[in-house]
């Protein structure tokens, strides 16, 4: 079972998170942040990962602690989940289109942490959310994951379109990347022998 669950309690949130890899892509989000929810929600949905995300956070200061603490803790949850990687298909890439937006996503689930992130939002918000913390979930992420991750949206208008796209392309990405190829029978998809840096 690819499963795991991180729990996590700091001064500024109190965060769980649960992840099936081999899931259906049921999606239970209550961050206490509707655009974020509407995001986890995208992502079990399109990854077919189940993510259960429960938080409670400082929403009186502002939406990045909690936003940045979710992403660690589905960080670290994929990456337990994964255990050894042995068999993946480890690297994917997408383009995701949502209306006038165009998002590239690629990722290498290898072990080495890095995120590129490339997307200029033309408002400061959506809904309540603040766009920038759209960089931070990711970089949070990717940090914990222990993925290289590549995500550039290379046109589009409305800040809505672009988050989603970005979300959407990595739900996609994941999938393909952490879905075990049937060729290797369980190898490890690295000339060293061993994934992890
Ligand atoms: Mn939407």
């Amino acid at each position: 079972m690819r499963t795991a669950t991180i729990k996590r309690k700091t001064k500024e949130t109190d965060v769980e998170v649960t992840v099936d890899l081999d899931g259906t892509g049921v999606a239970k989000a209550a961050t206490g942040i509707g655009f974020f929810d509407h995001m986890l929600d995208l992502l079990a949905k399109h990854s077919r990962i189940d993510i259960t995300a429960k938080a409670v956070g400082d929403l009186h200061v502002d939406f990045h602690h909690t936003t940045e603490d979710v992403g660690i803790a589905l960080g670290q949850a994929v990456k337990q989940a994964l255990g050894n990687m042995a068999g993946i298909t480890r690297y994917a890439s997408v383009l995701m289109p949502m209306d006038e937006t165009l998002t590239r996503v690629v990722i290498d689930v290898s072990g080495r942490p890095f995120l590129v992130f490339k997307a200029d939002f033309p408002r400061d918000k959506i809904g309540e959310f603040d766009t920038e913390l759209v960089r931070e979930w990711f970089q949070a992420f990717a940090i914990n994951a222990g993925v290289t991750l590549h995500v550039e949206t290379l046109y589009g208008e409305n800040s809505h379109h672009i988050a989603e796209s970005c979300f959407k392309g990595l739900a996609r990405a994941l999938r393909a990347a952490v879905a075990i190829d049937p060729k290797t029978a369980g190898e490890m998809p690295s000339t060293k022998g061993q994934l992890g840096g």
